[in-house]
């Protein structure tokens, strides 16, 4: 793999302004004959990105297991028996070393998780001390904690986040087979806090949990309808795991997954299209499909939160067969 410098800024102001797209309108794209979607995504992409340069996220989990959410996919809900134990926050030392780490790998962002429903005071109190480290060593941070009420949003933009991590994860008429502990509007109103305190918003979904096609049309027609739309989307291919109720959901085809990508990049030019969970399970051609049909980022790195992705080694050697390289902030 080529390595560059990666260097960053935090955009002043997004202009990412939304086109609204109805469902309809975001089905038919789904519909359209491979190639020619393919070509559309590709137009779009080339308009706004290096089509080569994809950029790099690596996940810590800082708190895993024993969550009081009932996410039918997550391995770390209390509700599920997936055998991921309860752990305590790790220190702050332990994940700025895993910063490190990643960032000589060649990892430009650096993306920090929490199995719980929302922060408390003492949580918030170590995030924030993880988030100016991390930014100490020169990485863009991200954070995904659940919601969050103003007060915490405001203490993460003065440690200097670059990026909120909240999904909505399906569409709202799919969300309630999924889980029943938070509504779809908890999720919009955490996003809209993230926006107006000016962190950049990471918001997508997970497809293959045994959506139809209006539904996963549903969801990126509520990404790409936030105004502005966010600037980083990551698309998470469903983690069977078992022990999760969704452990035997029924396989999606991998173009299907390709079309999502390329929808997604069509109806939010300017956004980051994150190749996310479920990696590990797609061939090298699939993600290869993916890069042409607009993705432009991945998380890389051995490990998601609980679960594997593919080893930095296979990663580097994917994007160096590709002739692709880490993104700078212009590319
Ligand atoms: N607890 C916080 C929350 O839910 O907002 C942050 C961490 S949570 C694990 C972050 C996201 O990971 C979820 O919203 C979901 O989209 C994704 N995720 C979790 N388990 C997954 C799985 N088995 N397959 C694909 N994506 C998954
Ligand atoms: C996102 O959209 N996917 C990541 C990150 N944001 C936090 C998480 C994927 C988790 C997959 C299951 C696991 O490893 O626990
Ligand atoms: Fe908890 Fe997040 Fe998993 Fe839901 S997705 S169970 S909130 S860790």
């Amino acid at each position: 793999m080529q390595t560059r410098t990666v260097q960053f800024i935090r955009p002043s102001k997004p202009s990412n302004t939304a086109q609204r797209w109805s469902v309809d309108e975001i089905e038919a794209l789904f519909k359209l004959p491979f190639a020619d979607l393919l070509y559309r995504a590709q137009q779009v992409h080339r308009e706004h990105f290096d089509p080569n340069a994809v950029q790099l996220s690596t996940l810590l989990s800082i708190k895993s297991g024993g969550c009081t959410e009932d996410c039918g996919y997550c391995p770390q809900s209390a509700f599920n028996s997936a055998g991921v134990e309860e752990q305590e926050m790790l220190k702050l030392e332990a994940v700025v070393q895993a910063a490190r780490a990643a960032q000589q790998k060649g990892a430009g962002r650096f993306c920090m998780g929490a199995a719980w429903r929302e922060p408390n005071e003492a949580e918030m109190a170590s995030v924030v001390e993880m988030v100016k480290a991390v930014r100490n060593i020169g990485m863009e941070t991200c954070a995904t904690l659940g919601m969050l009420r103003e007060e915490h949003v405001e203490q993460l933009r003065d440690a200097g986040l670059d990026y909120y991590n909240h999904n909505l994860d399906t569409a709202p008429e799919f969300y309630g087979e999924i889980i029943t502990t938070r509504d779809y509007q908890d999720r919009l109103d955490t996003l809209q806090r993230v926006r107006r305190a000016g962190i950049n918003v990471c918001s997508g979904g997970i497809v293959g949990m045994g959506e139809n096609l209006t539904q996963r049309a549903g969801l990126i027609a509520q990404l790409a309808n936030l105004d502005p739309y966010p600037e980083s989307v990551p698309i998470n291919n469903l983690v069977k795991v078992e022990g999760t109720p969704l452990a035997d959901a029924a396989d999606l085809d991998p173009l299907d997954f390709v079309r999502t990508i390329a929808v997604a990049r069509i109806t939010m030019p300017k956004a980051r299209v994150r190749l996310s969970a479920g990696r590990q399970q797609m061939s090298d051609a699939v993600q290869a499909l993916c890069f042409l049909a607009g993705a432009n980022s991945m998380f890389y790195g051995d490990q998601l939160l609980t679960t594997g992705n593919p080893d930095v080694e296979h990663d580097r050697a994917l994007l160096d067969k590709l002739g692709m390289y880490p993104a700078t902030e212009q590319s």
